[in-house]
């Protein structure tokens, strides 16, 4: 197929809109010219979630705010789990580290590999996906988009959509009776931005997936004066600590006093709700938008990857995840085949069957491990399919029950052991102070030697 006059737009410069120009790079060494690429970004810098920022509500240009991580995130599974298969931690760091970096190492990490092309030069950032559709005649896609600086809004056609702009950020917000008159602060995860407000604070979290866990650890390391974590099907269920309990779902507030649904109450300062998130596709008709809630394997898409009634959509990064940036690699390689056309698609109704088998597999998970082998298996099925290098898939997978069992184990320490590499054999460094007495999440600290940093004393 000639690829040549043939236009690709990616929506979302995050780590899997990132992934899509790394992958187009790929080819481009190899000496196999790629169509063109146009990526819309609506921040004014990529990294998508890891691109920290302060702001909540509204960004400077009116835009909702993407962002949902905060200050003192650390990264909440091994790194070793997550990395690229083409450009390791070491050539990045040059030298070990240990296992579990904060925010800004990660994001100086997936900066490195795209830094070194000319990735930039395909992103127009402040420019908001406002509109998509597709004209069944000429087969192609016309975006409406707006400029956010130039406060302009402009249209351009392509032939292919990839839509990589991410699903961890439009809040789930559940109602519960009372809540209008509880006297203190409520907020989603989506809003939370560090445990600083939370110093010496009773503090009631809704829901018992990864953002309550960690928020509710990170509240109380850095000094709230309690953490109730609220679950509606099922508790966390790990050793909490003095200072942390779970206690049933939420029924109502009475004023700053919380009602469960085991008849006990208890009076508290403010309220996170760590419920989840959306699918959003506001700039999505009907007909193209992925509907689906978080989980492994959203329907419609074959491969995970081509909306099945349009295969010229693509979305990336949309499933849960316990693998992330290697198994955006992985689907934006198999994407980019597809458009260069070495990579050819079986007809509907047998993407449909593979679909569905996919799903009935989905139904049966009974576990966490079941789970992490279900998206092992996907991934190694996308790998077989395209040149992204292979790295050992059975051994991440045995990794990532370790981490479970970590957890499990000590749900305040787990972020002290180390992992070695499939990628580099590199076996991780301690990190220098124990992760619950680490109160600093800088780079510049988490990169220093032993020798060169000064004990940070908890409180
Ligand atoms: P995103 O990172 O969300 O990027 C999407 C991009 O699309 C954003 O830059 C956004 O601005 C842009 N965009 C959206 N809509 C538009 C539009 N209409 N027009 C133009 N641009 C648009 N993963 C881990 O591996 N380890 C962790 O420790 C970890 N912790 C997490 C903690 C939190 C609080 C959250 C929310 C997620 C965490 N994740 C973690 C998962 C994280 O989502 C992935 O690592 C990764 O960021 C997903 O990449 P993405 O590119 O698919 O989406
Ligand atoms: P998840 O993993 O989608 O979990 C959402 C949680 O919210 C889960 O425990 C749900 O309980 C709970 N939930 C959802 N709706 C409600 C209502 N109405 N009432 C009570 N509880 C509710 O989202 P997270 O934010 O934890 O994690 C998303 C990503 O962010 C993840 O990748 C992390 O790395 C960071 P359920 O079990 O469905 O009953």
């Amino acid at each position: 197929m000639n690829t040549k006059n043939k236009r690709v737009a990616i929506i979302g410069a995050g780590p899997s809109g990132l992934a899509q120009l790394r992958a187009f790079e790929a080819l481009e060494k190899q000496g196999i010219e790629s169509p063109e690429i146009v990526c819309f970004e609506k921040q004014s810098d990529w990294g998508g979630m890891w691109n920290y920022s302060w702001r909540t509500g509204v960004g400077k240009y009116g835009e909702p705010v993407h962002g949902s991580m905060y200050k003192y995130l650390w990264s909440n599974g091994p790194k070793e789990c997550l990395e690229f298969s083409d450009y390791s931690f070491d050539e990045h760091f040059k030298k070990p580290i240990s296992s579990y970096p904060p925010r800004p190492v990660l994001f100086d990490y997936i900066q490195g590999r795209i830094n070194k092309s000319n990735a930039r030069d395909f992103i127009r950032f402040d420019t908001t996906a406002r509109w998509v559709s597709f004209d069944e005649e000429s087969k192609k896609f016309t975006l409406i988009l707006d400029n956010l600086k130039e406060d302009r809004t402009y249209e351009e056609e392509f032939d292919y959509l990839i839509v990589a702009s991410g699903h961890f950020s439009t809040p789930n917000m559940p109602f519960f009776e009372g809540i209008e008159d509880f006297p203190g602060g409520v907020m989603h995860a989506h809003d939370f931005r560090g445990a600083d407000q939370f110093k010496n604070q009773k503090l009631l979290l809704i829901g018992s997936s990864y953002s309550a866990e960690d928020i509710g650890v990170q509240c109380y390391k850095h000094g709230a004066k309690s953490v109730t974590l609220s679950y509606r099907s099922n508790p966390i269920g790990v050793e909490w600590p003095d200072g942390i309990k779970e206690v049933p779902l939420l029924t109502h507030f009475d004023g700053a006093t919380a009602h469960f649904t085991d008849g006990t109450s208890e009076d508290f300062d403010a309220v996170v709700m760590c419920t989840g998130y959306q699918h959003k596709f506001p700039f999505l008709p009907d007909e193209l938008r992925l509907k689906t809630k978080n989980n492994l394997y959203p329907d419609h898409m074959y491969k995970g990857i081509f909306f099945n009634d349009l295969p010229q959509l693509m979305y990336l990064g949309m499933q849960d995840q316990y693998y992330t940036f290697n198994m955006f690699d992985t689907q934006a390689w198999l994407a980019r085949d597809y458009v260069m056309g070495r990579f050819k698609l079986p007809s509907k109704k047998k993407r449909r069957e593979d679909i569905r088998k996919w799903l009935d597999r989905h139904d049966a998970i009974k576990d966490s491990l079941d789970s992490v082998d279900f998206q092992t298996d996907y991934i190694k099925d996308l790998i077989a399919l395209s040149d992204y290098p292979e790295f050992n898939l059975d051994k991440v997978s045995e990794m990532f029950k370790e981490w479970l069992r970590d957890k499990e184990e000590n749900i305040l320490t787990y972020r002290d052991k180390t992992y070695t590499s499939v990628v580099t054999g590199t076996q991780a460094e301690e990190h220098h102070t124990d992760w619950m007495f680490e109160l600093d999440d800088s780079k510049e600290r988490y990169l220093a030697f032993e020798e060169e940093v000064e004990e940070t004393v908890p409180g």
